[in-house]
């Protein structure tokens, strides 16, 4: 049997009914991941690109099986399969799926990074990432969830819907 490995996926999106595309990529998602917790929902200022939507993101953690190129394969076809377009780079679109961490893996290929290199700078994935899993420690930067997540500024932050 394939070696199962716990991953946590990062979902965005800008454009669109954004929660209903967050909504029908995770039921995609559990076709091929397991055990899986989700973050709840924050709308967050766009990174990157300033004149765009505001984003939804969510982090989720589960189970795979599936090695980490094909998980990553599997993600792009989500994403097309919801009507993604390609898109300018940090610009807006209906859904992003990216893996932040493969397990305890440290993947430096051209096609994938894992942990995913930007993620240290985003508060928009260090705070749902924090909510499941705080103590985490990043493989490679010997630094917990919370640790990073505290050097970042998480202003223009909210839960969706707010309360
Ligand atoms: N994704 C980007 C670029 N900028 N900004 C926010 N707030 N959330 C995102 O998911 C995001 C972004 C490209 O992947
Ligand atoms: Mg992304
Ligand atoms: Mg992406």
């Amino acid at each position: 049997m394939a070696k199962k490995e716990t991953v946590y996926i990062a979902l965005g999106s800008n454009l669109g009914d954004r929660a209903e595309f967050l909504y029908r990529a995770r039921q995609l998602l559990s076709e091929f991941i397991t055990e899986m917790h989700c973050s709840r929902l924050y709308q967050t200022p766009p990174w990157g690109v300033l004149e765009q939507p505001l984003f939804l993101n969510q982090v989720l953690r589960g189970d795979t099986t599936l090695p980490p190129l094909k998980l990553l394969d599997s993600l792009k076809n989500i994403e097309k399969h919801l009507g993604r377009k390609t898109t300018l780079r940090f610009g807006p679109r209906v859904i992003d799926l990216d893996i932040l961490l493969y397990g305890e893996r440290v993947i430096r290929s051209a096609r994938l990074q894992v942990p995913h290199p930007r993620m240290f700078e985003r508060a928009f994935v260090m705070l749902p990432l924090a909510e499941l899993s705080p103590d985490l420690i990043i493989p490679g930067s010997g630094k917990s969830v919370n640790q990073v997540l505290s050097s970042l500024d998480t202003t223009g932050i909210s839960l969706f819907p707010s309360s």
